[in-house]
């Protein structure tokens, strides 16, 4: 029994679209929660057992898997057969591990930094800036149409995602433009829009 709790328009709607991507989305209950919003609105849910109030938070039998990439990570290895992960043995297994690990430890403390104002030498020492960031996107994505190689995995799919949420800060680099418009060409892109915002509403 797999459970997520959701909210629209948040860090789990990647979760919701790679369930998509994976071809499960009938496989799990998907449970919309409240969460406190940047703008003060809302607030945690009690129905949501994630113990800091957050989303994502997949639920496996009882068992919790909170944090974006372990959760894509845990999907993609229990859902094998869309080819969205890279399973122990294949070539691309470390990069996977290694971008999805970034996009957390690194993309999305330089995201969130940069739109709070924050700057600090200490920050830039751990985590470099955007300048570094798109640097290193843009040295991938140069070379590849999609992060690991030729084809489109669950590290675009969480990648990308920074993108969608902040459009604005997509970096004007035509690798990095260019790599976003295939990954939102994918019909998932489009569903997930219309789940999000079915949703809301309600
Ligand atoms: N690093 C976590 C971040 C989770 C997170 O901060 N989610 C936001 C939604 S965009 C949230 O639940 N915020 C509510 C809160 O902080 O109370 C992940 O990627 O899963």
């Amino acid at each position: 029994m797999l459970t997520l709790y959701h909210a629209p328009q948040s860090r789990s709607s990647r979760i919701v679209r790679l369930l998509d991507e994976l071809g499960v989305l009938d496989q799990v209950e998907i449970r919309n929660v409240t969460i406190s919003r940047f703008d003060g609105s809302g607030g945690a849910d009690p129905a949501n057992p994630h113990p800091e109030g957050k989303v994502p938070l997949l639920v496996h039998d009882g068992v919790e898997i909170w944090e974006s990439s372990a959760i894509i990570l845990y999907l993609t290895e229990l859902f094998p057969e869309a080819g969205l992960g890279r399973p122990i043995g294949h070539r691309e297994r470390g990069p996977f591990l290694s971008w999805l690990a970034w996009y957390g430890d690194v993309m999305e403390p330089v995201m969130v930094f940069k739109i709070s104002g924050l700057s600090h030498r200490s920050l830039d020492a751990t985590f470099r800036g955007v300048a570094e960031m798109t640097a290193r996107l843009a040295g991938q994505l140069s070379r590849t149409p999609y992060i690991l190689g030729d084809s489109f995995s669950a590290a675009d799919l969480l990648l990308g995602s920074t993108f969608v949420w902040l459009p604005d800060a997509t970096p004007d680099v035509p690798a990095i433009r260019d790599w976003m418009e295939r990954c939102e060409a994918r019909p998932s892109a489009a569903r997930l829009a219309a789940y999000d915002t079915a949703h809301s509403a309600a």
